[in-house]
């Protein structure tokens, strides 16, 4: 592949409801688009799931254009892609900014499966024809409010139910959730909001038939993570502390989790990803696809890694209409029964609509060799 330009550009979507984490709160969603263009005039498109703030990891929307802008692009034009698994070598150099670096790969992987005249998922290696997908709901200002958004995603037909927790909204709420769905697949995710001295109170989420807790302790943490695996029966699945497979290898060996999210963007791209995938595979670690609030084309990337085999748990991989009044791709992304087909057609399989694109686009700018 000769790469004639990156364009970079900068959207504002406003999101159908605001989602409320124990980091965080979001409404408006700014995020990087990234288009890269070869000599013949075929895109390949990517998206960084950086946020406006570092409240989920230390990397902005800010800090992913610089990177991108005086690093990133530089390395990829500096000579020619055969293979989009080339470009995590070359991106090594560079300490972390994963979120930068999955954008720019997303986009040349893209590229790289239309060139190929493939679907993404079957360049990545993926087999299946669909996939089942869960949904993620946001903390509610009611616990009220929280059974009534599960009832109507239940019945909508999403395969699991993840809860977000915190203290002060947690053994109360998933209480009263398992009261009224005594069998729903369920989880949790605590975003980081608890330490390991708060275990006992952790341990009491083991009398709800928990599928997971998703990250209960420090983002940074693989340590207490183990402590506290030991203890509970439920299992602990991590999403903030793992940015790489050798995170990954770490956390098996000391117990730390017995589940892995993979995000691609957490982890640097698709063939980091990947490479987390296999490891769990050979370990016999579950993995699913978390998601980042993404657009179709974020979207797309998940619903593409999400066909390979070792994706055996619901992801958080929902339909474009549970964010959004209008995505950006066309056709959007559908949940039937709980499950989403993978796409045929070569690269994303969702077409990026440029005239909607350009309604949400606050800057851009286009590089070139
Ligand atoms: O921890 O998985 C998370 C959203 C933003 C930041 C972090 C997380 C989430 C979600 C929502 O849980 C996933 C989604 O619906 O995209
Ligand atoms: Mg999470």
């Amino acid at each position: 592949m000769k790469i004639a330009r990156v364009t970079l550009r900068q959207l504002r979507m406003r999101l159908k409801a605001p989602f409320v984490t124990s980091f965080g709160s979001f409404l408006d969603k700014d995020f990087l688009l990234v288009e890269v263009t070869d000599t013949d005039g075929t895109s390949g498109w990517g998206e960084s799931v950086a946020f406006s703030s570092p409240w989920y990891s230390e990397e902005t929307v800010k800090t992913n254009w610089h990177i991108l802008e005086d690093f990133l692009i530089p390395i990829l034009f500096k000579e020619p892609v055969r293979h989009p698994e080339e470009l995590s070598a070359r991106f090594a150099p560079l300490r972390r900014n994963n979120m930068a670096k999955s954008a720019l790969e997303g986009a040349v992987w893209d590229l790289y499966a239309r060139r190929s005249g493939e679907p993404l998922a079957a360049a990545l290696g993926g087999e299946k024809a669909e996939i089942e997908v869960g949904i993620s709901i946001g903390i509610q200002p009611t616990i009220t409010d929280l059974l009534r958004l599960i009832e109507r995603h239940a019945a909508e037909g999403y395969r699991r139910i993840k809860v977000k927790i915190k203290p002060g909204w947690d053994i109360d709420v998933i209480k009263e959730v398992r009261r009224h769905f005594p069998d729903i697949p369920l989880m949790a995710d605590a975003n980081s909001a608890y330490r390991l001295g708060d275990a006992a109170r952790l341990k009491e989420l083991d009398a709800y038939n928990l599928m997971m807790i998703e990250q209960p302790l420090a983002f940074d943490d693989i340590i207490d993570h183990a402590a506290l695996q030991a203890q509970l029966s439920t299992p602990i699945c991590l999403d903030e502390s793992i940015h790489s497979a050798e995170d990954a290898r770490k956390a098996i060996e000391l117990g730390s989790c017995k589940i892995i999210n993979i995000k691609i963007g957490r982890v640097g791209g698709l063939t980091e990803a990947r490479r987390i995938h296999d490891l769990c595979l050979d370990n016999g670690i579950p993995v699913w696809c978390g998601g980042m609030l993404e657009s179709g084309i974020g979207r797309a990337h998940n619903i593409a890694i999400t066909s390979l085999p070792g994706f055996t748990l619901p992801g958080d991989t929902a339909a474009s209409s549970r964010y959004w009044e209008q995505d950006i791709i066309d056709p959007e992304v559908t949940v039937e029964n709980g499950r989403i087909r993978i796409p045929k057609e070569p690269g994303l399989g969702y077409e990026p609509v440029r005239n909607r694109m350009d309604q949400h686009t606050i800057r851009s700018e286009t590089y070139r060799p």
